[in-house]
């Protein structure tokens, strides 16, 4: 092992099932997609520090959307290229049995950045990658449109013809996504903006657009420099019209999201779980950036987006807890016996009854100087996860994450937590997830307990597993 991996392995906050480089940056999923069998996923990359910059492309594989395996870079910025300052991200799509890779190229010119469309073809199932000598398929912006970005295409196939959406924004309007149409993936024709939001409520730039049939109808993801927003609606004329609009994740470090469809039809999100440490505790852990948990979208009765963790990350359960029914009170304040960590899925079912907020307290010192609550507000009809104590560190960021989720009458909270070190991921009621971090700094920050305010709650029923580690084996990558 070198002296990295030994540090890598010796680190509390890197998480322990969740997918992530073997060492240094990440940032967006790209190129995500089912190729014979296997789920791959590709990723931008910096193999060199723990911060952003150089974009390459990583890629891992996996059988079962758990365990990974890293392959080598897939692609690197070649020198005097279109792509030399970066290879961004993009989309992988299957050209008749040829996998071809989408992705925005960037340069400098004198000191005004460039972002073009590229492409690039493997003949070795992916392993390695020949970019097209043309490069880029895609030059500029359309004429006579004054655009705020022009990036992260997203590619599909209709009939004879392919599409692509880019990444975009028009200035003074809001945050566009750019259609294009082409016979072989080389000549693209401008069509017209497939959809264009507002400034004021859906930001001015929409990076990494991914589009896809859901149900009956479609669903349009964007990125709007800080959350990943979801609009379902209806495309018809090859226009998209959207219906209803929502957060793809209420939490603060859930970004950049693109989804596959696999060989059962599901169609699985994931996204980019940024840290909330210093940039110089990234720069020193020599590791920063996750890749999400894999989500199973679908759509639910009131048409908004659901999505649930996929089933598979069952099979990391390791010994079990069980509880039922536990009256949940203000003075509540003892934490559960028997059972802590900081690797663990919790799955718990909660009545509200008359209680204004109820919670599950994790990662929790003995003496409660270390404690992250995730809790329901029935006042404000809200799911948080409060981090003003999750650490004593002061290079951390603090302060509650979440949003809103509204209990119908009778309805049951059924959370299912996934504790994994620094990442902790709240999925609630098939309909929202929470995707947050927090650093304890103590070792025996590792405490569960229930707590309710106002009136009692009842916690039905509650499960909870150690996690087991995936160990994940390849990589070639310099750890410079
Ligand atoms: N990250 C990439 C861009 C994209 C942004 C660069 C979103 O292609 O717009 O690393 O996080």
């Amino acid at each position: 092992m070198t002296n990295l991996q030994e540090k890598l392995a010796a680190d509390p906050q890197r998480p322990r099932y969740h997918f992530l480089p073997s060492a240094n940056w990440m940032n967006d999923p790209n190129g995500t997609i089912f190729w014979k069998g296997k789920y791959h996923v590709f990723y931008q990359h910096n193999p060199y520090v723990a911060w952003w910059g150089m974009m390459h492309w990583g890629h891992a594989v996996s059988e079962d959307l758990v365990h990974w395996t890293h392959l080598p870079i897939a692609l690197a910025p070649t020198p005097y290229g279109p792509d030399k300052d970066g290879c961004w991200s993009g989309c992988a799509v299957d050209n008749g049995g040829v996998p071809i890779i989408v992705y925005t190229g960037v340069s400098h010119d004198d000191g005004r950045r460039v972002e073009v469309q590229c492409i690039a073809t493997s003949d070795d199932d992916m392993i390695t990658w020949k970019k097209y000598p043309e490069n880029p398929v895609i030059g500029s912006p359309p004429k006579g449109l004054e655009v705020t970005g022009f990036r992260d295409p997203c590619v599909w196939k209709e009939g004879d013809n392919w599409y692509m959406l880019i990444g975009s924004g028009i200035k003074d309007i809001g945050g566009a996504a750019l259609l294009y149409k082409s016979k072989d993936l080389i000549r693209w024709e401008y069509l017209h903006p497939l959809c264009i939001g507002d400034k004021e409520k859906t930001g001015t730039m929409w990076e990494c657009p991914d589009f896809f049939p859901l149900g009956d109808k479609h669903v349009l993801l964007v990125s709007t420099l800080g959350t990943t927003l979801y609009f379902v609606g209806t495309y018809a004329d090859h226009r998209f019209h959207p219906d209803i609009r929502g957060n793809t994740d209420i939490g603060g470090h859930f970004y950049a999201a693109r989804s596959l469809i696999d060989g059962d039809g599901r169609r699985i999100l994931f996204g980019w779980v940024w840290e909330g440490c210093s940039e110089a505790a990234q720069r020193a852990s020599g590791w920063a950036g996750v890749l999400s948990l894999p989500r199973v979208l679908s759509l639910c009765d009131d048409g908004t987006l659901g999505m649930e963790p996929v089933p598979e990350l069952k099979v990391l359960r390791g010994r079990h807890y069980h509880y039922t029914e536990i009256r949940v009170t203000p003075a509540s304040s003892a934490l559960l016996t028997g059972v802590q960590g900081d690797c663990l899925e919790i799955d718990a079912e909660f009545d509200p009854c008359d209680a204004e907020e109820f919670c599950l307290k994790v990662r929790c010192a003995p003496d409660a100087t270390e404690q992250t609550l995730i809790f329901y507000s029935d006042k404000s009809k809200r799911l948080n996860v409060d981090r003003e104590r999750s650490s004593l560190s002061p290079e951390v960021s603090r302060g509650i994450q979440g949003g809103p989720l509204e209990l119908v009458a009778g309805e049951t909270l059924n959370l299912r937590i996934f504790l994994d070190r620094s990442v902790v991921d709240v999925f609630a009621n098939g309909r929202t997830c929470i995707t947050d971090r927090i650093y304890p700094s103590r070792a025996d920050s590792l405490g569960i307990g229930l707590f309710a305010c106002g009136s009692n709650a009842k916690l039905k029923s509650m499960d909870i597993w150690e996690m087991k580690s995936i160990s994940t084996p390849g990589s070639s990558e310099p750890h410079r």
